[in-house]
Parts: C-alpha cells; sequence; structure tokens
C-alpha cells in the first residue's frame, strides 16, 4: 500500500527528470556551458578561463520551472557533459539509449575543423541512434546545435552547418548562434531543447 501511494505520489507531484547529453568536439565549449547553466541556475561552477579538459563526463543537475502555463511545474534536468576528445568520443554510445535530448556543441571560429564536426556528427548521430542502436524511440531524440562564438560571427553561419551536416532523421534539430561565455542565446535555446523534450516525452502533466 505504501509502495502504491509513494508511486502515485512520485507520479503527480515529483518533477520529472529528463537527460540531456553534451557533446561535440574537444575544446568546442561544452564544459563552459555546463558551467554557464551551473552560474545560471546558482549553483557552485568554475570560471570559464579555469576550465579543464574533461577526462570522462560531467554529470550536474538543475531544476528549472516551466514557463509555458500548460505545464506549470517544477521539472529536472541532468546534464552529461561528456570528453570531446577523438579517444574518449567511442564512450559517447554508452549514454545515447538513456538521453532524451542532444546538445551538440560546435565552436563557431573553428572552420578548419569542420569536416571533422560532419564526420564526428555523421557518425555519432546518424549511424549510432540509426543502425547501431535501431531505436525506434531514439530516432525521435531531438538535438540542439550550438554554435559557440568567441570571437566575431560570420554571417550565414547556421544554413553553412545544415549543409554540412545534413538531417537524414525526422528528429527535432535546431542550429543556434550562441555565445556560452556572455550568455548570448544560452538560455533561450537550450529552453527551446527542454520544451521539446517535454511534449515528446510528455514529461510535463
Ligand atoms: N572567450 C571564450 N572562451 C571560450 C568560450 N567557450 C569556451 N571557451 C574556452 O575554450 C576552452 C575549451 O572549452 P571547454 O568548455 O573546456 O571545451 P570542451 O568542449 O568541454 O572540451 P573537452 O572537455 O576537451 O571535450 C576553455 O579554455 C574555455 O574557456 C567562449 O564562448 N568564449
Ligand atoms: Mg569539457
Amino acid at each position: 500500500m505504501i509502495s502504491l501511494i509513494k508511486g502515485v505520489w512520485q507520479k503527480y507531484f515529483d518533477p520529472p527528470i529528463f537527460k540531456i547529453l553534451i557533446i561535440g568536439l574537444d575544446g568546442a565549449g561544452k564544459t563552459t556551458l555546463l558551467n554557464k547553466l551551473k552560474q545560471l541556475a546558482k549553483h557552485p561552477f568554475i570560471q570559464f578561463d579555469k576550465i579543464p579538459k574533461t577526462v570522462g563526463l560531467n554529470i550536474t543537475e538543475i531544476e528549472y520551472m516551466a514557463s509555458n502555463r500548460s505545464m506549470n511545474q517544477k521539472y529536472k534536468v541532468t546534464y552529461w557533459d561528456l570528453g570531446g576528445s577523438q579517444t574518449q568520443r567511442s564512450i559517447w554510445k554508452k549514454y545515447y539509449g538513456e538521453c532524451h535530448g542532444i546538445i551538440f556543441v560546435i565552436d563557431g571560429n573553428k572552420s578548419e575543423r569542420w569536416d571533422e564536426v560532419r564526420n564526428c556528427f555523421k557518425y555519432y548521430i546518424h549511424l549510432i541512434f540509426g543502425e547501431v542502436l535501431n531505436d525506434k524511440s531514439h530516432d525521435q531524440v531531438p538535438i540542439l546545435i550550438q554554435v559557440n562564438y568567441r570571437q566575431n560571427r560570420e554571417n550565414g553561419i547556421c544554413l553553412k552547418i545544415k549543409e554540412l551536416i545534413q538531417n537524414n532523421t525526422n528528429r527535432f534539430l535546431s542550429i543556434q548562434e550562441v555565445n556560452i561565455v556572455d550568455n548570448t542565446n544560452v538560455v533561450e535555446s537550450v529552453k527551446l531543447l527542454h520544451n521539446e523534450i517535454g511534449h515528446l516525452f510528455q514529461l510535463y502533466n
């Protein structure tokens, strides 16, 4: 009986939790993003110029309040920020099966690495989701691509990235320009992903 009550309580009163993977090449700004999200949520965070290269992963849980009036409740997000160097990318696939959404971070000022970005995106997103997992429920996992600018913005970048990665699936994909350190379009773009996940997985009542 107690477990039944607990189950009902959890279903209706505990904030839903969803999990977001943060992936992308080494140095793209993934851990900087995680620390910006922590800073905005008033959690302890590391200053952006002191962030070490990630070996393995960083995990953070942040509680939010849904902004949409029809989803007027709290929810929690667990972010998994994974190391992006070549040798560490093989662990990404271990986290795919459990995630509700993905943030793929690209350094917008390093066009010399875009071939690597394309190969990385294609391999890890299309191949692993589409063929290896062959998991229909994950065919829908929404992806937010953040093109992170530290210096000058290049015009038409989103279109270029769109052509570069060619999303052949029917999943939600949004490409957004951001400046993580300055907090330009960071919250807005992340909330876009949250909303998409909330609707898709019906995590809100
Ligand atoms: N000025 C500035 N520096 C940034 C920005 N984003 C990232 N950096 C710097 O770029 C470096 C790499 O950023 P990280 O966040 O560690 O990159 P990462 O994607 O986590 O890299 P790995 O952990 O190696 O996979 C750090 O020294 C950051 O301070 C930005 O928006 N502006
Ligand atoms: Mg990192």
